[in-house]
């Protein structure tokens, strides 16, 4: 009743609406007059209007207003574009009527209406109401975790608002919401492979589309073998409306695949395929795996040759299969005429090989390389080099001998090189025997002053001859060099400018060497006259003083080493004085007569300081470089013509006889208290090693 009678009254009291539009972030509601008691027939409508992203928050500080049953006279209500959010009267709530109280009231979206009324009379004073209302940020995150804008990812919210992002690896969609993966450019072109959806076997993107490209050589055929079980979202009644895969292999097509029933095996029968995979921008699926392979036309069986072995070893083969030929131990490829360890041949487009088999023949190690001063015997029949063929090297006996002291066997290996068990691949040398004369000294042979020495007593004697006369001595080093006195190989100098120069060396062309000499004028059966090819003055060679007077001279080719002719050993240390020498040569006997043979002395080594007292006396110096020899009464001494000739000694050590010094000066010959002085060789050891190159 009353209801009606209301609105009879609003047609007739023209009731004040006003409508205030609010759209600062927060503000104040309050009854009209507040807070006066409100004046009745009035109506009154605020709208609240925030930014998106935020909603109204509503709530009272005061209120009072007429109460009826269900708030027919007075009323605040409140509501949202849609709906009545709450109508609130009275003064406190009741069962039939609502009061705000401490409640606050949000709108769902960015858009409140609050409406005041009040009827036409009131019956007390009521005061009304006091509202403030604020706009409050809508955390996307939580309220949309269900929904369809949900984050695909990652939810940020911000106040007004939220935005998503992608875990890494992942780009954010053009829809702002779903993750998709860059997957359109893989490339396949092994034989075999496997692929499958990114991810896999978690939920593979949304919004994506990859392309997955097998690209093979003509001539193979791609085949693809699919996990049993696949999960690609799909629906019950449309084939495969959001995600699918699709298979292009030339011209034909294959798919489009999804739900759960694996395509299983597919063979393309192309050798260039493209695999599509298509999410849409929902759901949560598995995805899928493959692994595909490709054969070619099979080529026919390939039989392994003789004595070789065909790798790997399968039941067919086909198309870029390769196949590698090898050799049984001991044995080579042949191919061509090429000889080689391995070879390999192809299966061909067409089914057939790049090449015939090749055959295998046993390693040869071809005839074994010559040795200087050596020679070589078969120890296999035949004369075979083949694979475990035998040769042994051995060097002229007596006068060469293996350095380093091996046994000399050489067997032909698998690779067909001759290899020792000592050297490997290096070969021995033959290297002149040094100090071991053919013939031994007998006592018979001893004279007074000197004697004649037995022919090939001292086979390293050498003769320097100058216009058919002998002038210096010298000792043969090796089978190439002789060791001579420096003084020997120059002309008389001009004392007053003791500087050796190049003008005042003999010429290489004026004199020879002759070795295997006894016989001083007349020749020899056994005698070899050889050329020097270049002069070596020892560098610290004094001619004023004789100091280091030692030269070495190369010869034009080698000596032949026999019976005669042989080297002597270099010293191995210094010696005692008193240590007996012998010094041979055919300088001038003491009637200043040349002797008719070759002639040596035994004598002492003297003490150096002996030496240099009896020397000093006549202001001579006998320096560290040189080495005295002779006994206190003279007698028995080189004289002019045996410099640069040999004194040598029996080492104890190496029962060789060992070159001491070279003939070099003296005052006279034989005289009491003088002595006979040498150049040490063992100072210049050094030199003449690296200058020869003999090491023994
Ligand atoms: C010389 O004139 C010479 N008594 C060599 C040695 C000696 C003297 C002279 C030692 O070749």
């Amino acid at each position: 009743m009353r209801y009606l009678l209301v609105w009879s009254l609003c047609a007739f009291h023209l009731i004040k609406a006003d409508t205030i539009e609010l759209t600062d972030m927060f503000g104040e509601i309050q009854s009209p007059k507040y807070p006066d008691s409100y004046p009745s027939d009035s109506e009154v409508t605020w709208n609240i209007s925030v930014p998106d992203g935020f909603r109204v928050k509503l709530y009272f500080m005061h209120f009072d207003l007429e109460s009826s049953y269900l708030c027919e006279y007075d009323y605040v209500k409140v509501e949202s574009e849609e709906q009545v959010l709450a109508t609130f009267c009275g003064r406190e709530a009741t069962d039939t009527e609502q009061t705000p109280g401490q409640e606050a009231i949000v709108s769902p979206g960015s858009y409140m209406s609050l409406t005041f009324r009040s009827d036409f009379s009131n019956e007390e004073r009521f005061t009304g109401f006091d509202a403030h209302y604020t706009a409050v940020d809508i955390d996307e995150c939580l309220e949309n975790s269900d929904e369809e804008l949900a984050c695909d990812h990652h939810c940020h919210n911000y106040i007004g608002g939220y935005y998503c992002s992608c875990r890494f690896g992942y780009i954010l969609h053009s829809d702002n919401r779903t993750c998709k993966v860059e997957c359109s450019d893989n490339l396949f072109t092994q034989r075999n492979g496997v692929i499958n959806s990114p991810d896999f076997p978690n939920s593979y993107p949304k919004s994506s589309d990859c392309l997955y490209r097998i690209e093979l050589e003509e001539g193979f055929f791609i085949t693809l073998q699919f996990e049993d079980s696949i999960d690609i979202e799909d629906h019950p009644e449309v084939t495969c409306p959001y995600d699918y895969i699709k298979i292009k292999a030339g011209l034909q097509e294959f798919g489009p695949f999804c739900g759960e029933r694996s395509p299983g095996c597919i063979e393309t029968q192309s050798n260039s395929i493209q695999i599509l995979f298509h999410s849409d921008n929902s759901g949560e699926n598995g995805g899928w795996k493959l692994t595909y392979t490709a054969i070619g036309d099979l080529c026919p069986l390939v039989e392994p040759p003789l004595n070789g072995k065909i790798e790997p070893s399968q039941a067919t083969y086909t198309f870029k299969d390769q196949v590698v030929v090898s050799c049984s131990t001991g044995y080579k490829v042949l191919k061509d005429g090429v000889e080689s360890e391995t070879f390999q041949i192809e299966c061909m487009k067409d089914g057939t090989w790049s090449n015939k088999v090749p055959i295998c023949i046993i390693a040869d190690c071809k005839t074994p390389p010559k040795l200087d001063h050596g020679f070589l015997s078969f120890s296999t029949p035949r004369n075979l080099t083949t694979y475990q063929s035998e040769i042994q090297y051995f060097c002229q006996q007596p006068y060469y001998q293996m350095v380093p002291n091996v046994t000399g066997t050489y067997t032909c290996d698998a690779k067909g090189i001759w290899r020792s068990a000592e050297l490997g691949m290096r070969l021995p040398s033959c290297q002149p025997v040094c100090g071991k004369p053919m013939f031994s000294r007998s006592l018979l042979a001893r004279i007074a002053n000197g004697r004649y020495a037995q022919k090939g007593i001292s086979p390293w004697i050498a003769m320097l001859k100058r216009n058919g006369r002998p002038f210096c001595g010298g000792s043969l080093l090796g089978n190439r060099w002789v060791v001579t006195a420096a003084h020997c190989l120059h002309h008389e100098l001009d004392l007053e400018s003791p500087v050796l120069r190049s003008s005042d060396m003999i010429s290489t062309s004026s004199f020879k060497i002759i070795l295997g000499k006894h016989r001083t004028l007349r020749e020899d059966d056994t005698e070899q006259q050889l050329s020097p090819q270049k002069i070596f003055i020892y560098p610290s060679y004094k001619p004023s003083t004789f100091q280091y007077d030692i030269a070495l001279v190369e010869l034009s080719e080698e000596a032949r080493l026999n019976d005669y002719v042989m080297p002597v050993c270099f010293p191995d240390g210094s010696y005692q004085k008193d240590t007996m020498v012998i010094v041979s040569g055919w300088g001038k006997q003491f009637l200043q007569r040349l002797p008719d043979a070759l002639m040596e002395i035994e004598i002492p080594l003297t003490d150096h300081t002996v030496c240099k007292e009896a020397y000093a006396k006549l202001q001579k110096v006998v320096t560290a470089d040189m080495i005295c020899a002779g006994e206190k009464q003279g007698g028995k001494d080189a004289c002019s013509g045996d410099s640069g000739g040999p004194m040598v000694t029996l080492s104890n050590r190496t029962g060789r006889w060992e070159l001491l010094g070279t003939v070099s000066w003296g005052d006279g010959c034989g005289l009491n208290d003088r002595y006979g002085v040498y150049s040490n060789v063992l100072l210049t050891l050094p030199w003449i090693k690296q200058v020869t190159g003999v090491e023994y």
